[in-house]
């Protein structure tokens, strides 16, 4: 994994094996805004999901910046309960300094666990950011998380992220306010935004639901659970589930395609960059010029 994130050469065609015996387990991409809870429920889940006796792992991207400056060692306290157990694998992985490989390694590391033989797979991050968001939703179920106390609005229309959720949950419900949240939430969604699925018949396939859970009591925690296992089920055999399935792979490709030709695009460029930024910084060359010099002897094929 710490190879996967590097970007390191030598480790793809161990990463395309890896890619092709994974496919087993089922992903959840979880989001929300900063502070909205989805650390501490994540742990919760794992607790969960270990009493049924299934492996999981959890890749949690953190964003290391200043307004959740201290996920990390806030993470590691709150999922240190797990760290002596087998069937539990975690990893944080930061978005400060990431080359633009983010997704390319989040999602090889969740190859990893898949291959491994991780029955679920969490995917935990920011809901701010369209990488992070992208993440989220390159998963067989997505949650949403809103908290209550986090302002008057429905958190997850500011951050657009109302639309990606499978399943939206509310958090901190031993919380007085968390039933306005609540209520807010679903009113929203009856406005018609993307209340359900249909199927043929014209019968809702799946209808997104609102679980509110509190991680301090563990309420609801079970029913999240519960409603992740519906999700995974209502999609494996349908042309739904396989459309996504398409989706992902998509998504995985571009994304892919798009790093080794940024990658290669600077290797190949950095000597002949400095001078060509001084010409167009004195405006006798425009960046189009500039790029399409640049390009044109671009080694795309190795
Ligand atoms: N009352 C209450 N507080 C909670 C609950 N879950 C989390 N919190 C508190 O909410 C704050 C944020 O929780 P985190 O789990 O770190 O939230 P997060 O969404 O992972 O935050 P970031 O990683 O910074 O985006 C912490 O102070 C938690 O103690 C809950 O169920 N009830
Ligand atoms: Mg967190």
């Amino acid at each position: 994994m710490s190879r996967a994130e590097a970007g390191s050469e030598e480790v793809r065609p161990a990463l395309g094996e890896v890619y092709k015996a994974a496919g087993h387990a089922h992903i959840l991409g979880l989001t929300g805004v900063p502070g909205s809870g989805k650390s501490t429920m994540v742990s919760k889940l794992v607790q969960a999901v270990r009493k049924d006796g299934r492996k999981v792992g959890v890749i949690a991207i953190d964003p290391s910046s200043p307004f959740s400056g201290g996920a990390i060692l806030g993470d590691r306290i709150r999922m240190s309960t797990h760290t002596m157990d087998d069937g539990v694998y975690i990893r944080s992985m930061a978005t400060r300094g990431s080359t633009g490989g983010l997704a390319r390694s989040a999602l090889a590391a969740v190859d990893i666990l898949d291959a491994a033989g991780f029955d679920l797979v969490i995917i935990e991050t920011v809901g701010v950011g369209q990488d992070e968001v992208e993440i989220a939703r390159a998963s067989h179920t997505t949650v949403v998380v809103s908290a209550p106390g986090l302002g008057d609005d429905v958190q997850a229309i500011k951050a657009g992220i109302l639309e990606i959720a499978d399943i939206h949950v509310v958090s901190k419900c031993d919380r007085p306010d968390s039933n306005r949240t609540i209520t807010d939430l679903k009113t929203m969604l009856a406005m018609g935004i993307n209340v359900s699925i249909k199927n043929n018949e014209d019968k809702p396939l799946w209808q997104v639901p609102v679980v509110g859970t509190s991680s301090e009591s563990g309420e609801g925690i079970d029913q999240l659970l519960a409603t992740i296992d519906r999700h995974r089920d209502a999609h494996r055999t349908t042309a739904l589930g396989t459309e996504r399935l398409r989706r992902i792979a998509e998504y995985r490709t571009f994304k892919t395609a798009e790093d080794l030709l940024r990658s290669r695009f600077f290797v190949s460029t950095s000597d002949r960059v400095s001078a060509l930024v001084d010409r167009i910084s004195r405006r006798e060359l425009d960046p189009f010029a500039a790029s399409d010099e640049l390009m044109s002897d671009l080694a795309l094929y190795r």
